[in-house]
């Protein structure tokens, strides 16, 4: 069959990501014996025209529509992305009567609200491979495909999911990326290039959707596939690699086999990871990512503060924080701190306690990025929090568009201002703001043309200073 797989994300912030997922399933579609295209629609500054053009030109017997996105998660600068999908759908009717399939992180947050929103009738639920292939050949037989697993659809109004049948292990693919992506325009906007380690979350965060999307039972990935995986980048001239698990040192013990697995093939690749959890952040694991050739790591700490980590449900203290920040100081792999702020339990109190830990622990060379108020998902503990303390009223089928939770023992307009005044005075701190600079994609492709590479905020300071000095509100 000829099958259309439209990427719709089009968020150039913090820098563009590489669709990763929509490639692994136009691959598994292709391996299938279908005839894929990939459209891309990161780049085009106007996507109808672009989605239009390929409808004229070519009739299509399924489409796939890949959603990573639905909102910015961003309280003080919202954007939802929804909206312009939904005018996307609109115009492929216009123009084509195959079936519909949506896929992609966004689905598995909100299937049923988003259906509903989009005027769909059918989605995949997590990963979509093996559901995609085995809905195109029922397509192709001309059979109903909504009993698949995976699969979760609207039949005259009444929602049902089948539960998926997930793979045991995660075999690392790596899609031909160059086929499917115009990769120069993303590495010249510091993209990085995926790598999962891992499926699952065993954490209970109150906010999260991550078991949601992958389960909680992890699905590890054998460390020398990744490394085989890895290898295979940097010979075709690919070398910021990012591990985009869910929490990458957890289980520890797979993080440091992965590194060592790294360390013994001896790839000069940069390697980079996000989402550290404090609990299982030691010197042997940073030792061994630096060994690997980390450049960049990030700490998801969210607060210094016990009482608001318990009402996060983060599974550690302060006391754990204090100790990751012990360890970063002794190593020299730069670091990014991650903070939520006007969680449960968050007053002025913990606000500054969390502020003055950023403040005085760390390193100058290193980033702190703070998030204001927390987006909430139907479904997870903050939402009955939010409803119970009266935060939140709208009925759960009406989260679509972002509802967020700040403390009620806060008042969110002193914590704004209360993090400007700090990344006002720190220059190597970040604020939800820096994320929506509209300049920020310009500076992405600045760097990557003056010859730094990814991560970005390892020069914060560097680029914060700079636009000071050209007079500019950085
Ligand atoms: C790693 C990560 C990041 C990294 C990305 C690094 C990188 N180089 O890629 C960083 C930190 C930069 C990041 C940023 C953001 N992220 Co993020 N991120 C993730 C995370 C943890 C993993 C995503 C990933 O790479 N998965 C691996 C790939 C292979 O899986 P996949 O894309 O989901 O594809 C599979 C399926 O979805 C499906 N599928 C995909 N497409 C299609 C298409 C069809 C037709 C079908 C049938 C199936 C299908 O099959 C695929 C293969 O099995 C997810 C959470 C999660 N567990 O999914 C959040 C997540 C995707 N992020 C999210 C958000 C909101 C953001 C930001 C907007 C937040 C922000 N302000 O920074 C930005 C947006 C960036 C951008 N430009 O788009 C949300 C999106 C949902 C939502 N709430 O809107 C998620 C789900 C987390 C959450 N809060 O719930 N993110």
């Amino acid at each position: 069959m000829n099958v259309l797989i439209i990427s719709t994300n089009q968020a150039a912030s913090p820098m563009p990501v590489l669709p990763s997922g929509a490639c692994l399933v136009a691959e598994a579609a292709e391996r299938a014996g279908h005839t894929v295209t990939l459209l891309d629609l990161m780049f085009s500054a106007d996507p109808l025209r672009l989605v239009k053009g390929r409808l004229r030109k070519t009739a299509y017997d399924a489409i796939g529509l890949s959603v990573r996105n639905i909102d910015n998660n961003d309280m003080t600068g919202t954007q939802f992305f929804l909206r312009e999908l939904r005018e996307l759908i609109a115009l492929i009717r216009d123009f084509s009567d195959a079936p519909l399939i949506m896929g992609g992180a966004a689905c598995a947050v909100m299937p049923q609200a988003m259906l509903r929103y989009l005027g769909l009738s059918y989605t995949v639920i997590g990963e979509g491979e093996a559901p995609f292939c085995r809905i195109l050949q029922r397509i192709e037989a001309g059979k109903p495909f909504d009993d698949i697993p995976g699969v979760a659809g609207l039949t005259q109004g009444i929602f049902r999911a089948n539960p998926a049948v997930p793979v045991k292990a995660l075999s690392v693919q790596l899609p031909s990326y160059s086929k499917w992506l115009n990769l120069r325009s993303y590495r010249s906007r510091m993209a990085t290039i995926p790598i999962q380690t891992k499926l699952g979350c065993q954490f209970g965060c109150v906010y999260c959707t991550y078991r949601k999307i992958e389960g909680e039972t992890y699905r590890l990935a054998e460390p020398e596939a990744v490394a085989e995986a890895a290898r295979a980048l940097t010979f075709s001239g690919l070398f910021d690699i990012e591990f985009v698990d869910n929490v990458f040192n957890a289980p520890l013990d797979h993080a440091l086999a992965v590194c060592d697995s790294v360390i013994r093939a001896g790839i000069g690749a940069r390697f980079q990871s996000v989402e550290l959890n404090p609990s299982f952040f030691t010197h042997e694991l940073v030792t061994a990512m630096e060994r690997a050739g980390f450049v960049g790591i990030g700490l998801t700490v969210e607060s210094a503060s016990d009482e608001v980590l318990q009402g996060l449900r983060k599974g550690f203290t302060a006391a754990d924080v204090h100790r990751a920040s012990t360890i970063v100081r002794a190593h020299r792999l730069p670091c990014v701190w991650i903070f939520l702020l006007g969680g449960p339990g968050e007053t002025e109190k913990t606000v500054l306690e969390t502020l003055r830990f950023a403040e005085r622990e760390i390193r100058p060379g290193d980033a702190a990025f703070f998030n204001i108020g927390i987006r909430i998902y139907p479904g997870t503990e903050l939402e009955t929090i939010a409803r119970q303390q009266g935060v939140l009223s709208v009925p759960p089928g009406y989260m679509l568009e972002p509802v967020f939770y700040v403390s009620p023992g806060l008042d969110p307009s002193w914590l704004r201002e209360r993090v400007r005044d700090r990344v006002s005075r720190n220059m190597h701190f970040m604020s939800v703001d820096t994320f929506n600079l509209p300049y920020l994609p310009l500076i992405n492709r600045i760097g990557y043309g003056l010859g730094l590479r990814a991560p970005l905020w390892r020069y914060t300071r560097r680029i914060r200073s700079g636009l000071r000095m050209l007079g500019m509100n950085a």
